[in-house]
Formats: C-alpha cells, structure tokens, sequence
C-alpha cells in the first residue's frame, strides 16, 4: 500500500488554518476510501460557495462563468469506449462531442459550464477537466552544440528506422531533415492539431528547432562557411510532424491529446518508439486525474518511450524554483528532462544546471522530477523560415561567417539556416534523440528499460552547489538535489554501453515527508499495488546507484523508503521552504506548500503562458 499523498501540517501559518482544516478533513476522506473527485475545482460550479483549492482570480472567473452558464471546452476522461446512456444525457443537455479520442478514451466536449458538474457524474465518466493551454517551454534563445553523440555515430548508432513523433509548432521543411542519398524528407508524416495553420509547417520557429536537435544531419552547416557542424543527435531518424502550437507558441491540452492518439494510431506504420513533448502547462490536478497526463500514459503503455520537458520556473521566487515541475512532465512514467549549462564546451566536467530549469517534486503528487538532465542553453539547431521566433530575435539567427547578414541580422529576419534557442524545449530533444540511437542499438528495450538505463548511467560527478548567473547578471544558487538534477547528466555513451534489461517499472519516485520527525523520505512502492518497480530491486538498479548517494541519506534507509533529509539535516534554506513551513514567512507572497495544505498554482507563474522571458533570460 502505498503512502497517502496529502500528508499532514506542519507549522503552518495561523492564516491558513482555516484552509488546511479543510484541506486535512477532505484528505482525511480520501484516506478512508472516499472517491476523488470526479471534476476539476475550476470547473465545478455547485461548490462555488467553497473557495479552498483556487485562487482569487480563479474564483471570480468561476462565478462569472456559472452566472452566465457560459459554454466551456472540457475534457472528458471515460472508462469505456461505448457509452450509450452518458451520450444521451450529452445530447438532452446541450453538451456537444467535439473529438472523441477512441485510444486514449477521451472525448473533448462544449458544455454549458453548469451541466459539466452533473455530466461528471455519469456512468463511465472518470473526470472532467477543462481545455487547458499548453505553451512552448522555451527559456529565451542562444548558442552551444551536442554531447558527445559523435561516439555513437562512430559505432553506427544515428537512428536510422527509428520514428520519433514531435509534438509541437510544425517542423518547417530543411535540407538538414532530408535523407542526402535520395533527397527526400525524413519528415515522413506531418499533420495540424492547432487552432491556425493547414499542413504542419511552422509558423513558431519552436518545433523545426527541435526537430533539428532529435534529426537534423548538419547538411548545411557542413557545406562550410559555419563555424561548426550543427547536426542533431540521431542524424538518421524520421520525423513524425504533430503540430499543436500555434504560430504564437499556443496550444490546448485537446491538441496535444488528438496528437497523442494520432501517435498511437501511427506506430507501427512510421515505427514510432518515441515521443517528444517540449511543451508544458501548469499542474492543476494529481497525474491520476490530468487528462494529459493520462494521454501520455496511453503512449507509454503502447510502447512509446515518451521525453517531456520539466519547465521552465526554476526560477520562481517563492520556492527557489522547487515545485514547478509542469504536467505532463509531472508523470511518473515519462521521461522529464531539465536544462544545463555547456558553458561552451564539449566536456561535461564544467557544466552546470540553468537558473531556469523547473524543479520537482511535482505539485499534488510530489513525484520526484525531473529524471535527468541535459544540455538546453544556447542550443544552435535549424530556424523555420519566417516564423515568429526568427522574425522577432533576428539576432539569435545563425548565417555563415562571411554572410553581409551576419554582421547586420536584423536586415536579413527571419532567412538563416539556424537560430539559437535556450530552455528545457532544447534539452528535452537531446534526450529523444538519445532514446533513438538506444532503440537502433536494441530494438527490444522497452520504455521502462530505456529510462533505467538512461538514469542509471548519468554522469553524477557534478558540484553540490553551484552559483550561475542570466545574461543580464542576476546570480542564483543551484543546489544538485535530486528535485534539481534528476539522476544526473545525460551520458550518451555511458548509456550505449549499458547492458542492463531489467524487468518492471521505471516510475519515477514519490517523496513524502514524516510530519513528526520532519523527515522527507523517498517512497519506492508502486503507484498500483502488484506493480515492480525498479529501483531497489536489483544490486545494479538501488536508489543510490541511480540518484547518486550524494542526494541520500541512505544510513535511515528500511528499504522500501530511503531517507532524503532527515531533521538534522534540514537546514539550507531550500529544504526549510519546501518541507512543511509557509512561504509567506519567506517572501510575502501567497503560500505554496507542498506538503500538507492547498496550493495556489497562481503564486509561482507558471500558468502565466505567452507573457514569455525576454531577451536578457537565459543564462550566461
Ligand atoms: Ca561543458
């Protein structure tokens, strides 16, 4: 049995009590066997007179909404597929299927927003949610290059026959994504899942940079005139083209899920083994619940290795960046990939994490993420032809060196062959292209097996502490806790060399936190009873070996459960926010507490899709 998620309060401010009264009794309810709720809070109009669990602002949208009975797009997550009677109450009550997703078994809808509650009640209806945008997860934009990938390639491994399904802006057409020998494009499929836009090409300038990190062969640059070879990780492998974001960097959560079921519709036709997903929303609901999340499962559980960025808030004032973790990089089953630092050069041995590559553990669950890491500052990889990026930072576009326009870039907008972006978008392609070459080499590696092998063998030699600073001179202190660094850096090599099958489930963690001795514990159970889960059940797979023991106190360690902290050594300023106290007491500002109470997904911006960091954000 595994531990209850909502644990208990600890020194909580006296202006909460009321709130975490409330949120200790409905955790309580949930202890004894009560069902979760079968709708999402904002989206839940006969508990308006309850204010716990949304913000200020949330509520007032509520109330104006039920009001006006306003028509909202939802999501629909169903236990069948035929649902006769939930069809008929749909249609007798003005609810309208949009797309009924057959293989994830989820139905996006438009509801009159006071029906949503009553729809949630139906037989086989698992939950309701709403619509939710999803963005980008792009930092802001700069230069660098690969990770050693050239030790694979010289061993053959560059991902020939492996289809990678890219869900993002479009994947503009490039002569580095085209197989050199015939010409044709390793783009092999391309369809529109958002809003604008007609065939998937890009509009954003976000989804061919991508592209190009996981495929691009680095024709171009390798024509000369460039002062490097900007080839991608896996030069050989297919691009399957979803597009989701539109030509602003927007998406919605039913975009991404058509693009998901699409994929799995897909995989055995373009041999899809991965997916990657370097877009991100906020984290509104426990994975269990969050139609995202549960989209990318149906991937997994169809044998698609999915990578998914972990955000872009690592630098949230708050909590110094922790719990800003974004779905569905909150997934227990996926691979989520933060962002470092290559400062420039090829050696792993002074690189160091980004400012702002969001941390775990995830908000609601507190499942202990991101993975792993890998390089996503200053990436240099392909540019979509006037797409927004390019068009709006012409200086981050990348021409040959004797090019009139790279002297002047501004005149030349929008035109290079290459562009330079930062952030956990970057990073997370890295990882894709990483899971390719993995598959090439052993095409019977599962998801699981694919993610043991990748955390088990990152490098973990890197600082305890690091101070690194924005382009515009802001230092920020970097911890390499586990909720930092995952498993460690991405090590290409290491992981080729790696022969490890194990049998079971790669989920990542749960940490939990005694609230009597204070101590935060690693909880190594599966998330269904019956489940094995990998980690401390073989010599060569224990929590320390993965995690490094530089993040374990595993001297307390029972086995199941691994001590992280205990109270003796809660002491940075880090540990005292994230573990039980009020941020308030820190910076003023509304409390996110991760352990024991409710959350204001407000308090830290990561809801605030498309405001976008400006041009001074990514790190030096
Ligand atoms: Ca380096």
């Amino acid at each position: 049995m595994s531990k209850q998620k909502s644990g208990p309060l600890l020194g909580l401010s006296k202006g909460w009590a009321f709130v975490s009264l409330l949120v200790l009794l409905m955790s309580t309810s949930v202890a004894y066997g009560k069902p979760r709720p079968r709708i999402a809070r904002d989206v839940d109009c006969s508990k308006l007179n309850d204010t716990s669990g949304l913000s200020k602002r949330e509520h007032r949208q509520l109330s104006r909404a039920c009001s006006l009975n306003t028509r909202v797009r939802v999501i629909v997550q169903l236990s069948a597929i035929s649902t006769p009677a939930f069809d008929r109450f749909a249609n007798s009550n003005g609810a309208s299927t949009k797309r009924n997703l057959r293989r994830v078994q989820e139905r996006v809808m438009d509801v009159p927003i006071r029906v949503a509650e009553r729809l949630a009640q139906q037989k086989h209806v698992r939950y309701v949610s709403l619509d939710r945008p999803v963005q980008a997860s792009l930092d802001q934009v700069t230069p660098a290059e690969g990770v050693g990938a050239a030790v694979a390639w010289q061993s053959g491994y560059d991902g020939s026959g492996i289809g990678v399904a890219v869900l993002d802006s479009g994947v503009a057409n490039h002569p580095d994504l085209q197989d050199p020998a015939t010409g044709q494009s390793r783009v092999v499929y391309s369809e529109n899942f958002a809003s604008d836009g007609g065939n998937g090409t890009d509009l954003y300038g976000h989804g061919t940079h991508v592209a190009g990190i996981i495929a691009g062969n680095g024709a171009t640059s390798a024509a000369g005139g460039f002062e490097g070879n900007f080839a991608g990780i896996a030069p050989k492998a297919n691009i399957i083209n979803l597009r989701v974001l539109d030509a602003n960097g927007g998406g919605t959560d039913s975009s991404v899920i058509a693009a998901i079921d699409r994929a799995i519709e897909l995989k055995d036709k373009y041999n899809i083994r991965v997916m990657n997903l370097s877009v991100a929303r906020g984290v509104y609901e426990s994975y269990k619940d969050d139609p995202l999340d549960q989209a990318v499962e149906a991937a997994y559980r169809a044998g698609i290795t999915v990578v998914v960025a972990a955000g872009n808030y690592g630098r949230a004032a708050g909590t110094n960046g922790y719990g800003t973790v974004t779905a569905p990089g909150n997934d227990p089953y996926v691979i989520t990939v933060g962002a470092t630092n290559m400062e420039n050069t090829p050696s792993m041995l002074d690189d160091v994490m980004t400012s702002y590559s969001s941390k775990g553990p995830s908000q609601i669950d507190h499942i202990v993420k991101p993975d792993i890491v890998a390089p996503g500052n200053r990436i240099i990889s392909l540019n979509a032809p006037s797409s927004t990026l390019s068009e709006e930072y012409p200086a981050q576009e990348v021409f040959p060196d004797n090019s009139p326009c790279q002297s002047n870039p501004a005149s030349c907008a929008g035109t290079a062959p290459y562009m330079i972006l930062s952030g956990t978008s970057m990073a997370t392609p890295v990882v894709s292209g990483t899971v390719a070459l993995l598959l090439q080499q052993d095409p019977t590696l599962t998801p699981d097996q694919v993610k043991a092998r990748l955390m088990k063998t990152a490098w973990k030699q890197y600082p305890p502490t690091s101070v690194v600073y924005d382009a515009s001179g802001t230092s920020y202190l970097i911890n390499y806790d586990m909720f930092t660094v995952g498993a460690g850096y991405l090590d290409i090599a290491a992981a080729l060399q790696d022969t490890d099958k194990p049998v079971g489930v790669a989920l990542s963690p749960t940490a939990n936190m005694d609230p009597t001795s204070g101590s935060v514990s690693l909880d190594l159970s599966g998330a269904s009873t019956g489940d094995i889960i990998l980690w401390g059940t073989s010599t060569t797979l224990q929590a320390s070996s993965v995690w490094g023991n530089q993040v374990l106190d595993t001297s307390a360690g029972d086995g199941s459960n691994i001590i992280l902290w205990g109270t003796n050594t809660v002491s940075s300023d880090a540990d005292i926010i994230l573990w039980g106290t009020s941020l308030s007491s820190v910076d003023g500002s509304d409390s996110i507490i991760l352990w024991g109470t409710s959350f204001d997904p407000n308090a830290v911006d990561i809801i605030l899709w498309g405001t976008g960091l400006t041009g001074a954000s990514w790190d030096n």
